[in-house]
């Protein structure tokens, strides 16, 4: 039968065929082969009296590390629009590791009860220019949840964003219970306890949400020079009318990707990060 894993602990994994879920071991090979599963994983059981086994885990699409999760299609990437402060440093290294990954990213602009419509329109310009979904929050007021269950369809999704933005408190309105500690106190006698966190995909409107926030390491440091354009899609449409193939919209001439900057066809900012970024790559390639 072929499942996928809704949840792992201490050696047993839970996997969800059909209505059903499944209580698994893994088979030993796996310790030999690398592959350990993880939540998320689709993989082929076989069942006989009621003990569970895992044969095969599917080739993943992608992996993150915290949370620990295989096959994840979208990120809802959260942003206050204040408290905390838009921070668009932030906001361009979520979308190049979601573009790495290849997942889809979703911009949601929490706490629009803060902000007046101007600072509004202000960042929905950015989003628009990049091309990028966008959903405008107030996960407190309830405005703008409905937009984010209908994209849970068919998808493994998780939400992500820093300290304070709003996560806990989109994922239990989405869930419907209170499943997320929300605030500060409670995070922070959780941290003191070191409690070990599972990750779990909980079903909901016909996809999975994971329960734990992803991407609270945002290190973009393991790219390769070569390889950041391809990640920023509003580049891509002119990255084939450069005079050089193979330009990196840096300091080659007839570069498309840069008169489209100049034109207000592509985000300055955006633009002025992939410079910084693209040099930063290259200078730690250069002293390694
Ligand atoms: N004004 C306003 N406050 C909100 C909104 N959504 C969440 N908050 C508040 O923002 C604070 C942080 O919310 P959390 O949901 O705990 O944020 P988080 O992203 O989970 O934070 P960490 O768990 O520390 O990463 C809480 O005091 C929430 O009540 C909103 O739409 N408007
Ligand atoms: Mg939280
Ligand atoms: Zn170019």
């Amino acid at each position: 039968m072929q499942g996928i894993i809704v949840k792992g602990i201490a050696g047993f994994y839970y996997i969800k065929v059909g209505e059903k879920i499944y209580e698994c071991k893994a088979r030993g090979k796996f310790r030999f082969n690398e592959m350990t599963p993880i939540v998320g994983d689709r993989v082929e059981i076989s069942v006989k009296d009621d003990k569970g086994v895992i044969d095969k885990i599917e080739t993943r699409f992608n992996e993150l590390k915290r949370p620990l999760v295989a096959n994840i299609t979208q990120a809802f990437v959260v942003f206050a629009v204040r408290n905390p402060d838009f921070n668009s440093d932030l906001f361009n290294k979520f979308l190049v590791l979601c573009e790495a990954k290849k997942i889809k990213p979703v911009i949601c602009f929490n706490k629009i009860d803060l902000a007046s419509k101007d600072e509004i329109s202000y960042m929905e310009g950015i989003v628009k220019q990049i091309g990028c979904e966008y959903v405008m929050l107030s996960a407190k007021g309830g405005i703008g949840l409905d937009a984010l269950r209908d994209r849970l369809d068919g998808n493994i999704t998780v939400v992500c964003g820093v300290s304070g933005v709003g996560k806990s408190t989109i994922f239990n309105e989405l869930v419907g219970k209170k499943a997320m500690e929300t605030g500060d106190i409670s995070e922070k006698i959780k941290r003191g306890k070191h409690t070990t966190r599972h990750s779990e995909l909980i079903e909901l409107n016909g996809g999975f949400l994971v329960d734990t926030p992803g991407f609270s390491s945002l290190d973009i440091k393991f790219l390769e020079p070569q390889e950041l354009k391809e990640l920023f899609p509003e580049f891509l449409k002119y990255s084939d009318m450069c005079k050089f193939s193979g330009c990196l919209h840096y300091k080659e001439p007839s570069c498309e990707v840069k008169e489209a900057v100049n034109r207000g066809e592509i985000h300055k900012s955006r633009y002025d990060f992939y410079v910084n970024t693209l040099e930063e790559l290259k200078s730690r390639r250069k002293y390694k």
